[in-house]
């Protein structure tokens, strides 16, 4: 877990190994004190433990408020079902809100823009798993799945941190 301000300094260099744009809550330019720095390892910055945390746990909790709604409607899929493409990009799904039919196949096409692995898993309503896909950096993989009924169900990444704190889920609402 993220309890030292090593461990987030390393935390937070991972994250920036991933994709050439940081999110927009992560750029060190933005306002609101998210680009504090966290103490140096020689620790001469003097930030109380406290302070240290802070400072790292509040650019975490922004970055899964990180993506703005994004709806789109899935279109006719060329087997006369449904498609629908989306993409993965930092740790962003894009749409992250899928309009669709319930009952009828949806084809998903997830496209990878992103130097890390990633997972696409859908919920049902009672919160059993409908689909579980995972896929590679850069990677693009075409899958199938049905919504049974008409409700509202969550989709998101499985890979560890990646739902929480970083927000990396979505919609499908099911008509
Ligand atoms: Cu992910």
């Amino acid at each position: 877990m993220i309890t030292d301000a090593t461990g987030g300094h390393e935390f937070r260099q991972a994250l920036a190994m991933d994709d050439k744009a940081p999110p927009p809550s992560l750029d060190p330019r933005a306002p609101l004190g998210l680009g504090m720095k966290y103490p140096g390892r020689d620790g001469r910055t003097g930030m109380s433990r406290t302070q240290a945390l802070a400072s790292l746990v509040f650019p975490l909790a922004l970055a899964g408020c990180a993506s703005a709604p994004v709806a789109r409607a899935a279109q006719r899929g060329p087997t006369g079902g449904q498609a629908m493409t989306i993409e993965m990009s930092g740790f962003n799904f894009i749409p992250n809100v899928i309009i669709l039919q319930a009952g009828v196949p949806v084809t998903i096409t997830a496209v990878s823009r992103s130097r890390i692995p990633h997972n696409i898993t859908i919920l049902a309503l009672d919160g059993r798993e409908v689909k579980s896909v995972n896929i590679k950096a850069r990677e693009t993989v075409t899958f199938d799945a049905t919504v049974p009924v008409a409700g509202r169900y969550v989709f998101y990444c499985d890979v560890f941190l990646h739902r929480w704190p970083f927000g990396m889920e979505g919609t499908l609402v099911a008509k």
